[in-house]
C-alpha cells in the first residue's frame, strides 16, 4: 500500500471536499481518499504508487489546483 499527500488550493467549504473525493477516488489504482479542509491536505492511498499526472488532472476537473506535495 501507498500513500501520497497533496498540497491543494481553493478547498473551501465540504462540498470542495466532496468534489475533490469524488474526482481523485477515480484515478486508476486509488482506494481511498482523505481530504483535511484545514489545511488542504489531500491523501490518497493506493495499492501501487498513482500516477502524479492523473492526480493533478482530476483536481482539476475537480476545479482546484495542486500546489505541490505536502
Ligand atoms: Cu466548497
Amino acid at each position: 500500500m501507498t500513500t501520497a499527500t497533496y498540497a491543494v488550493t481553493g478547498m473551501t467549504c465540504g462540498h470542495c471536499v466532496s468534489a475533490v473525493t469524488e474526482e481523485v477516488t477515480q484515478v486508476p489504482g486509488v482506494t481511498a481518499v482523505d481530504v483535511d479542509l484545514a489545511s488542504g491536505r489531500v491523501t490518497v492511498t493506493s495499492d501501487a504508487p498513482v500516477d502524479d499526472d492523473a492526480v493533478h488532472a482530476a483536481v482539476d476537473e475537480a476545479g482546484y489546483e495542486v500546489a505541490g506535495t505536502a
